[in-house]
C-alpha cells in the first residue's frame, strides 16, 4: 500500500537504530529548552504548537536539528503526527499507517479508532462516498427511546474531521428523513422530511435515513475523512444519542480500492 510522504532515508533510518527512544525523548526535549525555554511552556500546555521553535524568527529547521536528532517537529512518515508524539503514544514514526490496516495513524487517531488495532476502526461504521457520484448514499440510523407521547427528533452532527480541506460531516448530509418505527402502533405519527415522529408512547426502535452527497463539492482526488454522529431528542431537551459513522470521501466510485489520502497540513 502507497501513502505519501513515507519514503524515509537511509541516514534517519540508521540514527533511529542508533538511539534507544529515551535518548531520542531527551535530545528533543534538550533542543527545546536551548532554541526557546517559553516554547517548552507553549507545547506542554498546547501539543499541537510542538513545532513552535521552528516557526520562531532567525530559526530554521536546521538551527533547530543537531548531529544526532530530526529537528523539533519532525514527521518523518507524514502521517500528521510528529515522530516525538508517535514515540509517546506507541505507534510507528516510520510507518504512516502502523497496524497496516489502510487508515493512516493520524486519521484512526482523530476519529477515536486505536492506530495500533487493525480491526479499528470498525468496518460497519465505515461508509465511501466518492466525489464523483451522482446519487447520494443513504445510511439507516436506528435510535431507541423510550416515549411518554412526546415528540422526538432526529439530527446529524459533525464529530471531527482529519484532512478535510475546509469540509464537516454534516456538509456531506444531502438530506435526511423519519423513515419508520418499531413497534409502528407506539407511534402516532411520522413527519418524515422533518426527521420527526409525534406521540411515542414506550420504548421505541426510531428508523431514519440520512443521504449523503459528495458529489456536489469541489473535488480533490485523495481521500478525506469524517465522524459523523445520529442524534435524537425529544421536546423536552433530553437527548439519545444513536449511531457513529466514519465518513470516507474518496475520489473514484471503487472507493474501497483507493488507498491515496489527502496530505495532512501539519503534525502534532
Ligand atoms: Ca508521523
Ligand atoms: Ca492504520
Amino acid at each position: 500500500m502507497m501513502l505519501r510522504g513515507r519514503t524515509l532515508t537511509r541516514s534517519s533510518l540508521e540514527f533511529n537504530r542508533r538511539l534507544t527512544t529515551r535518548e531520542r525523548s531527551r535530545t528533543l526535549q534538550g533542543m527545546l529548552r536551548m532554541s526557546a525555554p517559553w516554547c517548552v511552556l507553549v507545547s506542554a500546555a498546547l501539543p499541537w504548537l510542538s513545532a513552535c521553535a521552528l516557526s520562531q524568527p532567525g530559526i530554521s529547521e536546521r538551527d533547530a536539528s543537531t548531529e544526532d536528532g530530526p529537528p523539533v517537529g519532525t514527521d518523518s512518515d507524514q502521517d500528521g503526527i510528529c515522530d516525538a508524539t508517535e514515540e509517546s503514544v506507541g505507534t510507528n514514526p516510520f510507518d504512516a499507517d502502523t497496524d497496516g490496516d489502510g487508515f493512516p495513524d493520524d486519521v484512526e487517531r482523530a476519529l477515536n479508532a486505536d492506530p495500533r488495532m487493525p480491526a479499528q476502526p470498525l468496518r460497519e461504521s465505515v461508509v465511501y462516498i466518492s466525489e464523483g457520484a451522482t446519487a447520494p448514499l443513504s445510511v439507516m440510523p436506528m435510535v431507541r427511546v423510550r416515549g411518554m407521547g412526546e415528540t422526538f427528533s432526529g439530527y446529524s452532527a459533525s464529530g471531527n474531521a482529519v484532512r478535510a480541506m475546509g469540509v464537516v460531516a454534516t456538509d456531506l448530509v444531502q438530506a435526511a428523513f423519519a423513515s419508520d418505527a418499531y413497534p409502528r402502533a407506539n407511534v402516532f405519527r411520522i413527519l418524515s422530511e422533518s426527521e420527526r415522529f409525534e406521540g411515542v408512547e414506550g420504548t421505541t426502535q426510531l428508523l431514519f435515513e440520512v443521504r449523503l452527497f459528495a458529489g456536489a463539492m469541489a473535488p480533490r482526488d485523495c481521500r478525506r475523512a469524517f465522524g459523523l454522529r445520529y442524534l435524537v431528542k425529544n421536546n423536552e431537551g433530553s437527548i439519545y444519542g444513536g449511531p457513529s459513522y466514519l465518513v470516507v470521501v474518496t475520489p473514484d466510485v471503487e472507493s474501497e480500492n483507493y488507498t491515496e489520502w489527502c496530505p495532512p497540513v501539519s503534525c502534532y
